[in-house]
């Protein structure tokens, strides 16, 4: 099994070279049972995040984990917790994109991206749509947000899912190619943003995770991140 810890390193470091910040601040947000504190675990190839049982919100906090020095995760508790718990945690999700630092008399956001995770079956996009709608665009650049697709191995409910290979066969790849377009157009829709074509992958099963951090590298901004203006 290949280790995710020093994956492209060299590449994250150049671009925090030129950007002059390290580490990279990745946060990772979604509904609840999304995967994130999976992927977490997957990318650090052991149990740093507790997973749900996918009935019960599981991550209530944030808590960030450093995969080396130049690349740290936050993962944050899933919104369609109900009512008064997605205020709280949106409140949450609210504080971290300010939280800040300040250099030469400059602020900046300590967050440089934010990942928003969804499941392959997508069983909740009305609570992602409110979570991008009301807490991540408003406060982070547009380039800054990565949407991608976890759980690919349940998309089309486990059907076309190799087993022996953990890996989707043709119908399933076309099935996933096609949602990712009709992702990227119905965030452009309902909330006026370009995202990039999203990836998706199996957290679960380890399918996809370089195509992962791929995305989030390629997708580096090199450049500290100033704060959204009110
Ligand atoms: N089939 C499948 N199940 C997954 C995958 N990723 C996560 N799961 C399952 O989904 C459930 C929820 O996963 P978590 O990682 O706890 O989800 P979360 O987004 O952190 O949820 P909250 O902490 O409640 O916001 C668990 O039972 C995981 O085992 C995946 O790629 N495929
Ligand atoms: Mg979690």
């Amino acid at each position: 099994m290949t280790s995710f810890k020093y994956y492209r390193k060299n590449d994250i470091e150049k671009k925090l070279e030129k950007a002059r910040f390290r580490p990279l601040d990745v946060m990772v947000t979604g509904v609840t049972g999304a995967g994130k504190s999976t992927t977490l675990n997957t990318i650090f190839k052991k149990n740093v995040a507790t997973v749900g049982n996918g009935v019960d919100p599981e991550t209530m906090d944030l808590d960030s984990y450093s995969l080396n020095d130049v690349f740290r995760l936050w993962d944050t508790p899933g919104l369609g917790d109900g009512v008064a718990n997605d205020e709280i945690h949106k409140r949450k999700l609210v504080d971290l994109l300010y939280k800040t630092y300040s250099l030469d008399g400059n602020i900046y956001g300590w967050i440089d991206s934010a990942i928003v995770v969804l499941e392959g079956l997508n069983r909740d996009m009305g609570s992602t749509y409110t979570l991008l709608n009301e807490v991540i665009v408003p406060n982070i650049q547009a380039d800054r947000i990565l949407v991608v697709i976890n759980q690919a191995d349940m998309a089309m409910k486990g059907r076309h899912w190799n087993k022996e290979t953990n890996r989707p066969d043709e119908v399933l790849v076309d099935f996933l190619e096609k949602q990712a377009l009709s992702i990227q157009n119905r965030v452009k829709e309902t909330t006026g943003v370009t995202i990039r074509k999203p990836v998706y992958y199996s957290a679960e099963y380890g399918y996809n995770i370089e195509k992962l951090l791929d995305f989030i590298i390629d997708n580096m901004i090199v450049e500290r991140r100033p704060l959204v203006r009110a």
